[in-house]
């Protein structure tokens, strides 16, 4: 549920922050609705400002603004958060308005936006708009075209959105520090035809990743490359929403990449093409049809389909490590050693000790192994045949035959038609 915190209450009390904003400054805020849990909201309907047909945002949710003197006002506040990464784990993180990633903040080609973002983190911080086409000192690169938002400060952006497409913000302040902690958020800038590259289902989520030592809640914000929490909008599998589409809908979904490595995201079942990038549309001319996308870092991708094959299927990176949760990488291949006798001696030690990777690790999906408190197993999540032996960078596009045009609830595993299912050889049948 958004509950909303009032900047426009008298008494300071309330607030810690109130104190630092002058009470002239507070009365012309626009509110900072914040969202207290990580899952789909759905999509908001625009209450006033050009029309246009709204994304959702995977485990995450769009801001609300406010019309004045015909600017598009919203309210980002920079703030430490608690960030639920999947039932049974927490984290400890930097994000907007009650969650990392922050909210989508979605408006229309031409619109006069502003954007208040108040700063309520232990340092410094700024916004830079990724891929929007603005005025330089609008560009929120700290010291070089802004000074830096100091602890406490409200600063404020204004820029007209010039051109529609798939963009993002992130923090252009201790930039390794800030992003590591999860500070990012999606922009898209819907066209001003509402029908020019309409869709029906419209998704978007940022792909992220943290370094979060099993049993801790705060991410090691020094790490360069070896991360071992890998997210979508901040969320591992099975903690990811399902894709929920109406058997014949035209989708896009609208992906960002903030991590420090690239992601072939690959979906199963379906062509697609890439339609949208940070840099703008693709020219139908220079569309190919692909089942897997590269992600490159700091980049944005929408890919677009119909879906016109019912069922559950499979939405991964491609990187086999990407779809594991709380991996530690210095573990030494035990395929084929027999452990029987080095796992009784250790046994006599520690007890709860276990010899594992003789034949794989598929028991990793099934096991259950005393781990950490607030650390997710390695590879979870049950499927209607057993375990999914995955985690991390995975969901399902669930497509349904009968759903409403807005209707986002999962709607279960699929049912597939008698003698459609993978079975094993009896022989020949008679
Ligand atoms: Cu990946």
């Amino acid at each position: 549920m958004m509950s909303r915190r009032q900047f426009l209450i008298g008494s300071g009390a309330a607030l810690a922050g109130a104190a630092l904003v002058s009470r002239a400054q507070a009365a012309s805020l626009p509110e900072a609705p914040v969202l207290e849990k990580a899952a789909t909201q759905p999509p908001l309907i625009p209450p006033n400002g050009r029309p246009y047909q709204p994304v959702v945002t995977l485990n995450g949710w769009t801001l609300p603004w406010r019309m004045k003197a015909g600017w598009k006002e919203f309210h980002l506040i920079a703030e430490p958060v608690r960030r639920e990464i999947a039932p049974g784990m927490t984290a400890n993180l930097w994000g907007y308005n009650g969650q990392s990633p922050g909210p989508t903040i979605e408006c229309v080609e031409g619109d006069k936006v502003r954007i208040f973002v108040t700063n309520k983190l232990p340092e410094h911080t700024t916004i830079h708009w990724h891929g929007v086409l603005l005025p330089n000192g609008m560009d929120g690169v700290g010291g070089l075209t802004q000074p830096h938002i100091p602890a406490g400060r409200t600063y404020v952006y204004e820029f007209v959105m010039k051109h529609s497409g798939t963009f993002m913000y992130h923090p252009h302040s201790d930039e390794m520090v800030q992003m590591a902690m999860g500070m990012m958020g999606f922009i898209v800038v819907h066209p001003k035809d509402p029908d020019r590259y309409r869709v029906d289902r419209d998704f978007v989520f940022l792909i992220n990743a943290f370094d979060i030592e099993p049993g801790s809640f705060t991410p090691r914000v020094n790490t360069m490359l070896d991360f071992n929490t890998w997210c979508w909008n901040s969320r591992v599998f099975p903690g990811i929403d399902p894709l929920v589409v109406r058997m014949g809908d035209r989708v896009r979904i609208r992906m960002g990449n903030l991590t420090m490595t690239n992601h072939p995201i690959h979906i199963h079942g379906h062509r697609f093409s890439v339609t949208c990038t940070d840099g703008g549309w693709v020219p139908q001319s220079a569309r190919w049809p692909e089942t897997t996308v590269d992600m490159p870092i700091g980049s944005l991708r929408a890919v677009e389909f119909t879906a016109d094959a019912p069922g559950d299927w499979a939405f991964h990176c491609h990187k086999s490590h990407h779809v594991m949760n709380a991996m530690g990488h210095g573990v030494p291949t035990m395929i084929g050693v027999d452990q029987r006798g080095v796992a009784e001696k250790i046994n006599r030690l520690l007890p709860d000790y276990m010899a594992m990777g003789e034949r794989g690790m598929a028991e990793m999906g099934e096991m259950e192994m005393p781990l950490p408190d607030n650390t997710l197993p390695m590879m979870s999540g049950q499927g209607p045949f057993g375990p999914l032996e995955m985690g991390g960078m995975f969901t399902v596009v669930k497509i349904r035959q009968g759903l409403a045009r807005d209707d986002y609830n999962d709607p279960g595993w699929y049912r597939h038609p008698e003698g459609t299912v993978a079975r094993e050889w009896a022989g020949e049948e008679k």
